[in-house]
């Protein structure tokens, strides 16, 4: 990247070729942060909880306060700092983990209902700019295919966003079914984002610092996306896409191994769970899964993906507002791609996937 390149200002508008559409781009409401807060005030939280949300909610860091401000505006201060880093468009979701760690089922609907009414009214507001990603709340899965429709049909939204694992349950258990069924019935995504792990996995990586963004919201979350994969969910739902961020959250990196170990246990009947799929994973990541490089402005992981899942299947995304970088944006700007290929990473692949 030439020293030109790197302070040239970013411009919106599509003057290099092609918009940029950032597709995991975070909000919060405050009755939401009120919610965690209480929940670790009162003891209810969980260590995973307690660490991410004590942290943004209550330090006086830079980093939190700044992020704080920032996920709680839709209004001009997000369109300015789109505006000053290039985004044309930004897709954007409840912050995780969501309302999913609530255990009042009634708070839990009502904050996530009054948030996807906020953000509806956000992209009414700014038509050009925003898109939405609804949010459920998995706890009731019956209530969140009706939320859903709402969604689809009422609100505009173009998919769903849920924050992986939903009080240590995850989406392949059978109770979640009709989150699945909802989701064929309007044909939109679902991304799963990371949360913090649930307590019966986060131990040995809290005291080293490994429990976040760093480490362990990447393991927990490509770890539900296999349990998804392995219990079969693609061949009961075929036309279904499973977003994730982060370069895949590791999966096409480890996809030989996965493969050869799946068919392995499979053939081995080692596991009553582990059944024959139609497809191996790596086929299941080039016909159903897409991701993000949310988090990963690094080019050799963007290629590699690109290669083992397909250019279809690889999109960009910020990640507002916690990796707000402008030397990021320049650098996937100067990735050395074909002028094609850049245009379905930066644009035409999320306007493919989300139906813009
Ligand atoms: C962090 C990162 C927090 C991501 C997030 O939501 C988040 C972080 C609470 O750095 O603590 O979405 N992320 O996707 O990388
Ligand atoms: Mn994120």
């Amino acid at each position: 990247m030439t020293e030109e390149r790197q302070t040239a200002q970013l411009k919106t508008g599509g003057d290099q070729g092609y918009l940029r559409i950032a597709t995991e781009e975070a909000f919060a409401t405050e009755e939401q942060v009120a919610a965690y807060l209480r929940m670790i005030r009162d003891g209810e939280a969980d260590k995973g909880m307690v660490s991410l949300w004590g942290f943004y909610a209550q330090s006086p860091s830079p980093r939190a306060t700044q992020i704080m401000e920032r996920l709680l505006d839709l209004g001009e201060r997000r369109i300015a700092d789109m505006d000053v880093h290039g985004i044309d468009k930004a897709i954007l979701a409840l912050t995780s983990p969501g309302v999913q760690p609530l255990t009042d089922l009634d708070e839990a609907k009502g904050i996530a209902t009054r948030a996807n009414d906020q953000l509806a009214a956000a992209c009414a507001k700014y038509p050009d700019r925003y898109i939405g990603m609804g949010t459920v709340a998995p706890q009731d899965p019956e209530w969140s295919a009706r939320e859903i429709h709402r969604g689809a049909k009422e609100l505009g939204f173009k998919g769903i966003q849920i924050n992986s694992h939903t009080q240590g349950h995850y989406l392949d258990e059978p109770q979640f079914d009709p989150i699945f069924r909802a989701l064929a019935e309007v044909d939109q995504p679902l991304y799963i984002h990371p949360s913090t792990s649930p307590d019966a996995m986060i131990g040995p990586m809290l005291d080293a610092g490994l429990d976040g963004a760093i480490f362990g919201f990447g393991v927990e979350t490509g770890m539900h996306l296999l349990r998804l994969i392995t219990i079969g969910i693609f061949d009961r739902y075929p036309t279904l896409q499973i977003m994730v961020g982060h370069m895949g959250e590791a999966l096409p990196y480890w996809l030989y191994r996965l493969d050869y170990m799946h068919q392995a246990g499979v053939r081995s009947q080692r596991y009553e769970r582990m059944k024959p799929l139609n497809k191996t994973i790596a086929g299941y990541l080039q016909s159903n899964v897409l991701v993000t490089n949310s988090g990963v402005a690094w080019e050799p992981a963007i290629k590699f993906c690109q290669e083992v899942m397909g250019e279809d299947r690889v999109m960009y995304a910020m990640d507002y507002p916690y990796q707000v970088e402008a030397r990021e944006v320049h650098a996937m700007d100067a990735m050395t791609m074909s002028p094609e290929t850049k245009k379905k990473f930066f644009q035409t692949n999320a306007e493919r996937w989300f139906k813009l």
